[in-house]
């Protein structure tokens, strides 16, 4: 797929802009990038991004705005709206958030009240932020109690993870993480919060393109409330999405008249009402008809041929970095992404890898490891993923090729001479798979 794109008034009304944006294109054809949670998407998205609906205030909801003007960005919202239900198998959608974090904020205030127990994956496991980590509103708003990975297998201990939520018996169980390379028993996570009376919740902003192309197990129907980017796997504008059940089976009605027993018991307009007016004012019209637009290219066969493509070269790409004695966390990987312990190297050297790989081409990121020796500043990890390389059409071939390379820099991260070599190769490499 070979996408042109110009910037002619860009580069007539601001020169300083349009050679930056010009050198990121450059940047964006000529490296191979590996950075898990990055992807390249249409040129279809491109242009509803750059479109003249940024221009519009729209707050409220379809048919319940506060200005005029609406006819066409009620009509695209709806669109997004019904499209995301379909593509994800949801009750309801709110196609408003404006990212990853606020989307999760929205969920916590809106199942949520201050003080409240939540229980996510810590970040230095591969969590996220927003999961309860203690410089985040999650931990401080909230009451976080994290889990862990097995300190053996760097997996998930389901086993460990019930123990936890019997005995601190949180409101919320989050699941979805960002630098886990295996399936996540979604399933298992729902019934301990039925078990504990816990809401659950999946944030699958990592894994959204497989799981709609069914390479990953889906979280829904039964999980209360999910939520994703748009921009990852996914391949959509960047942005968010939050899905969720209509009844809210944890409401509690004592003392309340039918009617506003019958509000409490709408998950969804408690939803609804926590993104907007709870957080967020006007919504992004522009990034909502992309959002559109990228649930319909993500209905189509192809999507699922390179949802699945990904996991193929992930796992291609697993087995040549292990072959050349490159230990991986957990020992391979179930989906996009590869977290390599560079710990057997040496401890804490994350960042020398990524900038070694850098200058030969390959854009990764530095990363902790489960139980990391080192710090978060100075990590033993680099997570790799193989979204955007299967966007561009790379398959198991390019691969092994790649994973030779990388290897090759991660034994021998301070050589320089290497690194010029590698770096011709992946220029002449990705000029065989021109995307923009
Ligand atoms: N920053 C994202 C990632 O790279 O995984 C998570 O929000």
């Amino acid at each position: 797929m070979s996408e042109n794109i110009t910037y002619e008034s860009i580069a007539k009304c601001d020169s300083e802009i349009y050679q930056l944006i010009q050198s990121e294109v450059e940047r964006q054809k000529s490296v191979l990038n590996m950075i898990p949670s990055e992807n390249y998407v249409s040129k279809a998205i491109l242009e509803a991004t750059g479109s003249l609906l940024t221009n519009k205030y729209a707050e409220g909801y379809p048919r319940k705005r506060y200005y005029q003007g609406m006819a066409n960005v009620d009509e695209i919202e709806t669109i997004a709206i019904e499209r995301a239900k379909k593509l994800f198998g949801a009750e309801h959608a709110n196609v408003q958030p404006y990212s990853g974090s606020p989307a999760n904020a929205a969920i916590y205030y809106a199942l949520l009240k201050p003080g409240d127990k939540i229980m996510g994956m810590r970040l230095d496991m591969g969590g996220h932020l927003t999961h309860g980590h203690t410089v985040n509103f999650s931990a401080k708003f909230y009451k976080s109690y994290p889990y862990v990975v097995d300190k053996e297998t760097g997996m998930l201990n389901m086993d460990e993870i019930r123990k936890l939520a019997i005995k601190e018996k949180p409101k919320l169980i989050i699941s979805g993480y960002t630098a886990y390379p295996r399936t996540i028993p979604f399933k298992e996570f729902h019934e301990i919060a039925l078990e504990v009376g816990a809401y659950s919740m999946a944030d699958i902003s990592h894994i959204a393109g497989l799981i709609v192309g069914g390479a990953h197990p889906s979280p829904l129907p039964f999980t209360d409330v999910v939520m994703t980017t748009t921009h990852k796997t996914l391949r959509g504008p960047r942005g968010a999405l939050i899905l969720c059940k209509k009844e809210d089976r944890l409401a509690n009605v004592e003392g309340l008249d039918e009617k506003q027993a019958k509000r409490e018991k709408n998950l969804a307009l408690k939803i609804d009402r926590a993104v907007f007016p709870g957080l967020q004012g006007g919504p992004h019209q522009h990034v909502i008809a992309a959002k559109a637009i990228a649930f319909s290219e993500a209905m189509k066969p192809e999507f699922k041929e390179y949802a699945h493509q990904i996991v193929k070269n992930a796992k291609v790409l697993a087995e040549t970095l292990m072959d050349n004695g490159i230990k991986l966390v957990t020992g391979g990987t179930d989906n996009h992404l590869i977290l390599i312990d560079l710990t057997p190297i040496e401890i804490g050297i994350g960042k020398q890898v990524a900038v070694a790989l850098e200058n030969a081409g390959i854009v990764t990121n530095m990363n902790t490891i489960p139980y990391d020796p080192s710090t978060p500043f100075k990590p033993s990890g680099l997570r790799i993923g193989t979204p955007v390389l299967t966007t561009r059409g790379m398959k198991e071939e390019e691969m092994k090729i790649i994973g030779e390379w990388i290897s090759q820099i991660i034994n021998d991260y301070e050589n320089e001479e290497l690194q010029k070599k590698i770096k011709q190769e992946v220029k002449e490499l990705c000029e065989k798979f021109k995307f923009y």
